[in-house]
Parts: C-alpha cells; structure tokens; sequence
C-alpha cells in the first residue's frame, strides 16, 4: 500500500535527528523537530544549528526559513515518527534507553491510526519490539505490529544511521541504508519514508537483523582499529616502524590494516560494541578484547610521553588536536582528552593544548591552570616535548625544522 508522507515528527535534535529533520524538510515535508533542551530549540527556530558540522547551519537556516521546519518540547500529531535519541551506556557497560523510553512517553498521546515509528538510536537486539510493547502499554486503544501483526494501526521499524561526523549532510542522502521492519508492511512503509531523501540504496530486513546490523558494523571496525593498535605495539616491542610495516603489509592483494592511533573516540565506536558485548558476553572474546585494547591506548601514550620526558617530569607539553578524530571539533570520547588527563596527573610543567576547532577547552581541562589552549606556533615554540594525537589539516603541513632536537610522538604517524 502506498503511503502517504506529509508530516514528519523526528524526537531528539542531535547529531543524527536535525540533520535528519533538515533533510526531510527540505525535501518538501512538514516537519516538527523535538528536544528536551528549550536552548537547543530556540537556536534551532532561530535558523541556526546548535551542531557543528559542514553546510548545517545552511540547510536548518533554510529549512526553518521556508516554514518547514519548526521545533519544540513537545511531539504533535504526524504521519511518520522518527526516534533519534541517545542510547548511551550506564556503569558497567550496561546499555541505558532511559532517553528512549522517555521519548515513547512523550510520543505515545500524538500517535493516530495509520502512523509509522521508525527508531533510528543505535539499539540492543530487541529495543524495537520493546518500543512497540512500552507504546502499547500508554495507548490501549492502538494496536501494534509486535502482537497484532500486519492488522495493526501504527507500523514500527528500526532504522540505523551511518552518518560520518564531517560528512553527515552527504551520507544521509548519499549511504545505502537498511530498513528493519517489525512485520513486512512495517519495512514497506519505513523504506517509503527514506525514499523521499534517499540517493542510496534501501534495503529490507526484520527489526532485529537492522538492529544487529548497526552494531556489527560499529563492532567490525573497532575491532579492525585494535588490530592495528596491538600490532603497532608489537612494533615498538621489536623497535620497527609501524607505519612502515603496515604500509609494506598492505601491498598483499589481501590485507587491509586500518591505521594505529592513540585510542578510539567518538559516540558510536567506542560504544555500541558493548550492546553486542553485554546481550551476549560469553560468545564475544573477540569484541570484548578490541574494546580493551582500544581503551587501553590513551594509556600507553602517556607512558610513551613519559619515557621522552625522562630527565624532567616538569618540561613543558605541547598536546596537539584535543577532537577525536581530523577536521572536526567533536570532543566525545576523545583518547586526546584521555591522554591529557593522564599527562596532567603524571607530570608538572604546562600543557599547552592546540585544538582549531574549539574556541575554549572543555572545563574538566580548564579548571586546571597547568592546561593551556594555545596557537599551534606558540606550542611549537615554547615546548620541547611534541605529542601529536589528531591528524588535523592544520598539523599536516608543519615545518619539520619546527620540531628539530624536540621529543616527538607521532601517534597517528602524519609526521613521519
Ligand atoms: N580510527 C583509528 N584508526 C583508523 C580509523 C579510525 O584510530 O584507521 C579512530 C578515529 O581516530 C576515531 C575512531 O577511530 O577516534 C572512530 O572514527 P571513525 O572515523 O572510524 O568513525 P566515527 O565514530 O566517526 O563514525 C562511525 C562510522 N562507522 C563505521 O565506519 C563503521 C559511521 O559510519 C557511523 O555512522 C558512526 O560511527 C555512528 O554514528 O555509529
């Protein structure tokens, strides 16, 4: 059956929900965005986005001004529901879908015959169906596809995103994209919502194998990150050069090794492991060990830094890029601010930090007055110990009579 999509309401307003609900508006759908933080939803009425990431402020600034796009606190009736929450992890690994649950309390008195959720937060197998029980237990009066199959009133499917932080606008168009319906008419209508933006391909499936999709995909390549990580720890081990090996490796038709680093960050990567991990914990070694290995980084950079400071725990420190990963200003997760956090508690003199993407330090780092945010020429100046943790643009092209009878540490390896 062909539906028809006219009104979107997309619940959370973060890095996967506005551009998600600019995107739809400028595709001529009338969307009302919701989020908890009336900050957030002032900035966003106002034509700006509270977001930092290429060509956003352009297309909310657009979307809003077309009188598409309005948001508020509060979810109002509409065709199609779009649930981009956080699902983040509590104490001991354990996944939280407190925002979630909130989100179906909140969305529960606008459902209407006819409508179609679709949730889009990364999720542990079985959060759809859980979505449609807790929805079913707020509104009797609807039926929903996990009891009543394809007769029911509201249609629920899960739907994961794979936006790259720095490309978002592109991939949401441009990505294939998996559809996971909770009965086959459920994917139908879901997959008929994407189509309106959607460029890629959008294939179907059922809620759980969308759900585990999402987390196999996160989970494959922290675990292709951690191989790079321990070999380039067996290379120092050996004293060989790891950029080096790698690079000569992958020149057989069949290997590909991601590249080392000082750790990995970000919301998605350093998270949604887990979920696999904590659903199924003895069948993961292999998972469980990556997740280890990649937090334990931040940790062997510290050490790394010490060995070079050896004759003075009090030399100056020069910690360039504080992001988690190159040409964003994406503090979440980040190893760099691990490794800082190490260094301020190891050593003694200043830590000047370089970070272009940020105009003030997190306060975690600026309530000590040893942690200094500083231009990349003064730190280069004024340090004698070099810690480069995010391959920005900006450091590439560093002029290496700069960093002469310094200690250096490399740890993306940009500088070699
Ligand atoms: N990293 C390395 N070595 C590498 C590649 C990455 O150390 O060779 C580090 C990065 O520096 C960073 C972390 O890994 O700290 C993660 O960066 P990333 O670029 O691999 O991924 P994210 O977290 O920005 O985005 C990921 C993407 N998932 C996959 O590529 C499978 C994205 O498509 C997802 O939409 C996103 O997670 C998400 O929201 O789940």
């Amino acid at each position: 059956m062909a539906e028809r999509f006219e009104r979107l309401c997309v619940i959370g307003l973060g890095y996967v929900g506005l551009p998600t609900a600019a995107v739809f508006a400028t595709n001529r759908i009338e969307v009302v965005g919701v989020d908890v933080d009336p900050e957030r939803v002032a900035a966003i009425n106002s034509g700006a986005a509270p977001i930092v990431e290429p060509d956003l402020d352009d297309t909310v600034r657009r979307a809003v001004a077309s009188g598409r796009l309005r948001a508020q606190g509060e979810p109002v009736p509409a065709d199609a529901f779009i649930i981009a929450v956080p699902t983040p992890l509590k104490n001991g690994y354990v996944p939280d879908l407190g925002h979630l649950q909130a989100a179906a309390r909140d969305l529960a008195p606008a459902l209407e015959p006819g409508n179609l959720v679709v949730l889009e937060s990364t999720s542990p197998v079985g959060t759809t169906e859980s979505l449609c029980r807790w929805l079913a237990d707020l509104r009797a009066d609807l039926s929903f596809p996990h009891s009543s199959g394809e007769a029911s009133d509201i249609r629920v499917a899960y739907s994961p995103e794979r936006v790259l932080p720095g490309r978002v606008l592109f991939e949401l168009v441009h990505n294939d994209r998996i559809v996971g319906g909770v009965t086959a008419a459920c994917a139908a209508a879901a997959k008929q919502l994407y189509d309106i933006i959607l460029q890629g391909t959008c294939s179907i499936t059922d809620a759980s194998t969308a759900e585990l999709a999402k987390l196999t995909e996160n989970a494959y390549r922290d675990v292709n990150i951690a191989f790079a990580n321990e070999i380039s720890s067996v290379c120092e081990f050996h004293n060989v050069d790891p950029w080096e090996l790698i690079e000569l490796t992958n020149r057989h038709p069949r290997v590909d090794i991601l590249r080392p680093g000082p750790g990995v960050g970000g919301h998605c990567i350093a998270v949604d492991p887990w979920f696999i991990v904590h659903a199924a914990p003895d069948l993961t070694p292999l998972i469980t060990g990556a997740r280890r290995v990649n937090d334990d980084k931040p940790r062997k950079v510290v050490e790394c830094v010490l060995a070079a400071c050896e004759e003075s725990a009090q030399l100056d420190i020069a910690c360039l890029g504080l992001s988690y990963k190159a040409d964003i200003g994406d503090l979440r997760e980040s190893p760099s601010i691990e490794v800082v956090r190490g260094l301020q508690e190891l050593t003694s003199g200043r830590l000047l930090i370089v970070e272009p993407h940020i105009e003030r330090l997190p306060h975690e780092l600026s309530k000590h007055p040893r942690i200094e945010l500083v231009s990349l020429e003064e730190a280069l100046l004024s340090t004698q110990v070099i810690v480069l943790l995010t391959d920005h643009r900006e450091f590439r092209n560093v002029d290496a009579r700069m960093l002469d009878g310094k200690s250096v540490i490399d740890t993306r390896g940009i500088w070699r």
